[in-house]
């Protein structure tokens, strides 16, 4: 029998015909692949359905030929197939428009002519021929012609439902291979889209069958194949059956009408543009085909912050061309609506969700929606949110809302996916009993049951909102009675906006295998969210993808979260190394060092950013009433939105105890909250989420939290710098482009992450008073500070908020109209250009600031790493000099948050290999260009062989 262990693994199936192990032991040891010489880049498919080929009446057993020792000869159908799956695939680098689906010709591959047949004609069943077709994998014969740089994939007889004796590869429904191949084992516990890839022999041919419990399945099987080919896995006798944890899979996007995206990191919408649907969709399609690879079978096209008119009957029809991009892969279009749109739309007097005419309102649109899009997965709802209009202006709960929109999409099979994410930010912070962090469970727990059957309540992963590290909301162990999905972020909102390299997969693996011990049972949330501990029918995983025109995610390696999301989403069994090693393998390369170096960076990743963020439970200590990006602690402190960390002269942390503190504590189920409520026993990770500690409180292993907060600063910085290093070691193996581009960003991460690591650390010295016990806090050898310099031009400025300059300052070059009161009566003017020869120059009428240091370190070869502001609105230039001899010159065009000098933007940049001796003028020039004023933080030198000089 066929079985399916949890969660989508592989499970043995016992053989029920040859044994194909026997059969399929080489003839020749020392048989060596060979390819023509002339083996190139193939041509790549426009699109992914292309002209059904002429039907290939056979796929010929002279066709499978490789070269040996000059001659030709045939090899037995059954070598070859095992050959081709077992030899390994060296994948070459990514481009980022196909991310891990770039499917190249290479060299070093050694591949044959395999037919593959379609027992049905469905869509979904095409794509997945197409996609074998467009993959590279196995399905040409080099030796045929060595001209030909199609792919030659053989689709053999697509003839549906009539069985015969040819394909190789053979892909059908679960149904249709019954009917063709009745002797065929194919059980276990099924659903919709899972599959099973299998293989039989009859009449001497040897086949792969891939079946699927249903089209979408089929697809997914296809794709399964083909991850498992380029990862070079030896599959051969093959035995999977996969069936997808969760029945929701999906991605959502914040994208608005006129393709601006909330909270998105690469660029401007895919989907819409100047207030409606984009009209070439083709990047849609080839986003679907990614989505649909890892098994994402719905996708959220708008924000949840909803424009109402997206959904007036103009736009449905504009998002039914979405739909239709989507559909031949499988993935669902669903959509955001605002609660308010009866009226704002629909021109009633109320949006109460319980008036009658709201709820023929909603009847009628939903039946609009469906005339257009036959198969809309349903609506998401931010509602009573951060401003969004909702059902408490009507006294009314989240449940009467949702249980109306329900109604109307029930009778056409939608669902409703609510956001637990309702709270008051105008909360009073001097109330010790007010906490954010209780909103969630206080507000939806009292409705557990009474939402309707196609309700799926969608709740962050933590309590607050997409922090570097939360606890696990214990709303999913509050819901018995209702179905769950639990929304994760694949943009980097406060994980580094895809500048640093994160990689979330170990994040939301640790909240999937929480364990709630709710009614003090096991009750992992990953199974809560399967409906296993609830037996709920409907639950997942929903994932904010932020993705844009600019390589979906701009930055190459983030590519692995999108990834990450679909295979845990598909299966959260796996493991996060795992996935990163499949990832790696189909993406970069399948070079073992290579393999191991990137796993190894990503797995690394999100640890090292938490410390350099936000550490022991404080959450990203980011400017979380701006950009949510560089540092800025007291953001977050004496306002409404409740993401307070009580940061004082003597302690830091929120006290959300039942004893003493919010009660937050007291929302898990027993065990934890017990867990939760002692200081002693919560975990150190998550310490001061739970408890107001003072500076002194020693930790687990005896260090104090003040201790613990300087060394995880510069653990994690130095983490971020030895990413660098690891990169750098595997460049011969990396696609010149790709490593430059990543290569570039690291450098960038390295040097921000130093922003944050002295941002925080020096606010905590000051805040606390207490030193260093590795002397580090407050000093910095090797550090000369712009405002010390000799300055022309350059006005010393006070840096807001203060850590995020050393010291606090910094000096900015000011504009021509900026009254300078620095100036007055010097006689200077900042406004002429200094000569050529001094390095960049400025354009006519532009000021050139300068700042000088004279060098009275030691004798010796150093790194000058210089710390400026890259800010919005322009693009400054600056020149480093020493002597007067321009060393670099380089241009502020980073795109960076805020048109003022802060932790945003601070940035660093360092020259090598300089040689100084004493009495050696080191100085850098400052051209700024619009808003961005060339302000400067700070020069700091290292010896070239890494000690620290003496200044
Ligand atoms: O994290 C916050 C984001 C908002 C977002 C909100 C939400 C779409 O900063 O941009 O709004 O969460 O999840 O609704």
């Amino acid at each position: 029998m066929l079985q399916k262990n949890m969660g989508g693994r592989e499970a043995p199936m016992p053989l029920k015909k040859i044994d194909l192990l026997r059969k399929l032991k080489p003839t020749s040891s020392n048989w060596v692949p060979q390819v023509p010489r002339n083996w190139g880049p193939g041509k790549p498919l426009t699109s992914p359905h292309p002209p059904s080929q002429p039907s290939d009446p056979l796929c010929p057993i002279h066709s499978r030929f490789v070269r040996m020792g000059g001659k030709a000869r045939p090899l037995p159908r059954a070598l070859v197939f095992a050959l081709l799956l077992a030899i390994p695939l060296a994948a070459q680098a990514q481009t980022a428009d196909q991310a891990w689906l770039k499917y190249e010709k290479t060299t070093d591959r050694h591949i044959f002519s395999i037919c593959v047949r379609s027992l049905g004609n469905s869509t979904l069943q095409q794509s997945a021929v197409q996609e074998l077709a467009r993959s590279h994998l196995g399905f040409e014969n080099p030796l045929d012609d060595p001209s030909n740089q199609t792919s030659s994939l053989r689709i053999c007889n697509p003839a549906p439902g009539i069985r015969d004796d040819i394909g190789d590869v053979i892909l059908g429904t679960l149904a249709e291979v019954r009917r063709s191949y009745p002797q065929l084992v194919l059980a276990g516990r099924s659903g919709p889209g899972a599959f099973w890839l299998t293989h039989v022999v009859e009449h001497d041919n040897h086949k792969i069958i891939v079946a699927g419990e249903d089209d979408q399945g089929v697809l997914y099987g296809a794709f399964a194949l083909i991850r498992r080919l380029r990862q070079g896995q030896l599959i051969y006798p093959i035995e999977i059956h996969e069936v997808p944890a969760y029945p929701i899979r999906w991605v959502d996007e914040w994208d608005n009408p006129d393709g601006s995206i909330e909270r998105g990191y690469a660029g401007r919408s895919i989907f819409f543009e100047g207030g409606n649907v984009s009209d070439d969709l083709a990047p849609v399609s080839e986003y679907g085909r990614l989505l649909a690879s890892v098994g994402i079978n719905g996708l959220n096209v708008n924000n949840v912050n909803a424009a109402p008119q997206l959904i007036d009957s103009g736009h449905l029809r504009q998002l039914a061309r979405i739909a239709d991009a989507l559909r031949p892969w499988g993935v669902r279009l669903a959509m955001s609506v605002a609660i308010a749109s009866p009226q704002t739309i629909g021109g009633l007097k109320t949006y109460d969700p319980l008036d009658p005419a709201v709820k023929a309102w909603w009847a009628a649109k939903a039946n609009e929606i469906y005339t257009l899009i036959p198969d809309f997965a349903g609506f998401t709802v931010k509602a009573d949110s951060e401003g969004q209009p909702g059902p408490a202006s009507f006294g009314r709960t989240p449940a009467d809302a949702a249980n109306t929109l329900a109604a109307a999409l029930a009778p056409h099979g939608g669902v409703v996916l609510y956001r637990a994410f309702v709270y008051n930010h105008h909360l009073d912070w001097h109330d010790p009993k007010a906490d954010r962090a209780r909103a969630a469970y206080d507000i939806f727990h009292p409705l557990d049951g009474k939402f309707a059957a196609n309700v799926i309540v969608q709740t962050k992963e933590g309590p607050i909102d997409f922090q570097v590290r939360e606890p696990v909301s214990p709303l999913f162990a509050g819901l018995e009675h209702t179905a769950q999905a639990m929304e994760v972020q694949i943009t980097q909102e406060y994980t580094g906006q895809q500048r640093h390299l994160v990689y979330l997969a170990p994040m939301w693996k640790g909240v999937l295998d929480t364990d709630l011990r709710a009614n003090s049972q096991p009750s992992p949330v990953k199974e809560i969210l399967e409906g296993k501990t609830f037996h709920q029918p409907l639950g997942g995983l929903v994932g904010v993808a932020g993705i844009g025109r600019d390589r979906w995610l701009r930055s190459p390696l983030a590519l692995a979260n999108l990834y990450a999301f679909g295979r845990l989403a598909w299966n959260p069994n796996l493991s996060p190394s795992e996935i990163a090693d499949e990832w790696t393998r189909q993406t970069i390369s399948t070079n073992s060092v290579v393999v191991a170096t990137v796993e190894n960076m990503l797995m690394q990743s999100w640890p090292a950013y938490e410390r350099y963020t936000g550490p022991l439970g404080l959450q990203t200590l980011t400017d979380i009433t701006g950009s949510h990006y560089g540092p800025n602690i007291e953001s977050s402190e004496r306002n409404g939105w409740g993401q307070w960390h009580d940061a004082d002269a003597l302690g830091v942390g929120k006290d959300r105890t039942v004893a003493t503190g919010s009660g937050y504590a007291g929302q898990y189920p027993p065990e934890l909250a017990k867990i939760y409520e002692s200081e002693e026993t919560t975990p150190d990770d998550l310490l001061l989420f739970f408890h107001h500690l003072p500076y002194t409180y020693k930790l687990h292993d005896g260090k104090t939290v003040i201790q613990y907060l300087y060394d995880s600063h510069y653990q994690g910085a130095a983490q971020a710098a030895e990413f660098v290093k690891d990169w750098q070691s595997i460049q011969p193996q990396i696609d010149p482009s790709l490593y430059t581009d990543v290569l570039a960003r690291l450098e960038y991460q390295a040097g921000h992450a130093i922003v944050w690591r002295d941002a925080v650390v020096q606010y905590f010295f000051k805040l606390s008073g207490i030193p260093d016990a590795k002397g580090r806090a407050g000093h910095f050898p090797g550090r000369l500070e712009a405002e010390d310099a000799r300055l022309t031009g350059y006005q010393v400025i006070d840096v807001h908020p203060w850590e995020d300059a050393s010291r606090g300052k910094a000096v900015s070059c000011p504009t021509p109209t900026q009254n300078d009161p620095a100036m007055k009566g010097t006689g200077f003017s900042p406004y002429v250009n200094t000569p050529k020869s001094s390095g960049a120059s400025a354009p006519e009428g532009m000021p050139t600031c300068t700042a000088q240091w004279t060098w009275t370190g030691a004798t010796g070869r150093y790194n000058i790493a210089v710390q400026y502001f890259d800010l919005e609105g322009g693009a400054a230039k600056f020149t480093l000099l020493v002597n007067g001899q321009p060393i670099s010159n380089w241009t502020a065009d980073a795109s960076l948050p805020s048109t003022h000098p802060n932790g945003d933007n601070s940035t660093r940049k360092t020259m090598r290999d300089i040689d100084l001796k004493a009495g050696d003028t080191i100085q850098v020039n400052g051209i700024p260009d619009g808003s961005d004023r060339a302000a400067l933080d700070y020069i700091e030198l290292t010896s070239a062989g890494n000690a620290a000089p003496k200044p």
